[in-house]
């Protein structure tokens, strides 16, 4: 018998009731990290610490003059630019939080195996790039153009199909202003690392991480909406498998605390002084500005008001928050919840579907305040 591509493939699968993370799942998270949460103190994520997450390989992409991304399908003029053509667009810098689809998926029951992220695949950069507009501009996109395809030089198998990664965006999308997607060239100021798309990627801001495409090669007006596969089969928010299901599209608001006091090593339990400990993290929201952040200190009974920090212009960017917890000693669960402008929030009750997508349950973090009698 011979062996076919899509028996080496494996099909989605929901974990059974109390089956563990398995080998497969421990690869792919040694693989695609995640941001240390005490990281959020940065404004600007370190490029190291940004989360990472890369359905295949990272391809190896050395400085090449003869490199080009090229523009085509529905357009007048197709483009096929230089690195060094292309950075000679007007550039634009934008900061941006950006974050998987799959954050939250392992704490999910059942569990979607696949990337077992818990709430850390978030990351906040400065993107230095072209606005896509321009160069959609400079092309002259055909008035039957529906979607923009956007192809990475990654290449791999998923579920049995063979592809290389990519991901399509409606026009109006692709064309828009706010927000304004860029073909981005830096990151915080320096050129991409590998690992982030190098030498350039896509940066759509608000939407979650998945549309992003790193290590962009083409660019494709198409006539017809895009049904490849992380389009229509991965990235859509199911019940069942049959389901057509809605696309997943801008970030869910999300806050997260940094985890306060210090950690133990195993549990990752923290401990805490008792007195005013400053609680303190950052939320964020795609789909509109986040308008308050409430904390509980009580495992989610009751919530109060954090002091949220202006956003300072940077509309598509976390925000910090704060708020003072008297702690008294015991065993504590620290909660944060953000809501946003056009009324969504984060639910108390996991919002499942199978593929494990924008899951904003709100974080719970276990925390133990050993009383002062004790500590001599
Ligand atoms: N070409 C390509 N682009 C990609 C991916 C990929 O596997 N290949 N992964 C996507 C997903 S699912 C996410 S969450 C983000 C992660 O971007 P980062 O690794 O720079 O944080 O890249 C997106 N762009
Ligand atoms: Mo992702």
């Amino acid at each position: 018998m011979t062996r076919r591509l899509s028996d080496v493939s494996a099909p989605a699968r929901l974990a059974s009731p109390g089956e563990g993370l398995g080998a497969d799942e421990l690869a792919l998270a040694a693989r695609n990290h995640g941001l240390p949460l005490e990281a959020m103190r940065y404004d600007l994520t370190p490029p190291g610490l940004h989360y990472v997450l890369t359905h295949y390989d990272i391809p190896h992409l050395p400085d090449d003059p003869d490199r080009r991304l090229t523009v085509n399908g529905r357009v007048r003029r197709p483009l096929s630019l230089s690195l060094e053509e292309l950075r000679a667009h007007p550039c634009v810098t934008t900061r941006v939080t950006m974050e998987c689809a799959g954050n939250g998926r392992a704490l999910l029951t059942p569990r979607p195996v696949s990337q077992p992220w818990l709430v850390e695949a978030v990351g906040t950069a400065e993107w230095t790039g072209v606005p896509l507009r321009l160069l959609l501009t400079e092309a002259g996109v055909e008035p039957d153009a529906v979607d923009v395809v956007f192809t990475g030089a990654d290449h791999g198998v998923e579920r049995g199909v063979e592809q290389d990664y990519q991901r399509g965006l409606p026009l109006h999308v692709a064309l828009g202003e706010e927000p304004e997607v860029l073909v981005a060239h830096a990151m915080n100021g320096a050129p991409l690392p590998p690992q982030h798309g190098s030498p350039l990627r896509l940066v759509v801001p608000g939407w979650y991480g998945m549309a992003h495409v790193k290590w962009l090669r083409e660019i494709t007006v198409v006539d017809t909406a895009f049904t490849g596969f992380q389009q229509s089969v991965a990235y859509r928010l199911r019940q069942v498998p049959e389901e057509e299901g809605e696309p997943v599209t801008r970030i869910a608001p999300r806050a997260l605390l940094i985890p306060p006091g210090f950690p133990d090593f195993m549990s990752r339990t923290r401990v805490v002084s008792a007195g005013p400990v400053t609680l303190e993290g950052r939320a964020w929201s795609g789909r509109a500005p986040v308008t308050s952040v409430e904390v509980s200190t009580d495992d989610g009974l009751t919530w109060r008001s954090a002091v949220l920090e202006p956003g300072r212009g940077h509309r598509w960017a976390w925000r910090r928050w704060s708020f003072t917890w008297p702690a008294a000693p015991g065993d504590h669960v620290l909660s944060v919840r953000a809501h946003d402008g056009v009324g969504n929030s984060q639910p108390l009750q996991q919002p499942w579907n199978r593929g494990g997508f924008a899951n904003n349950l709100v974080q719970r973090v276990p925390v133990f305040c050993p009383d002062p009698a004790d500590m001599t």
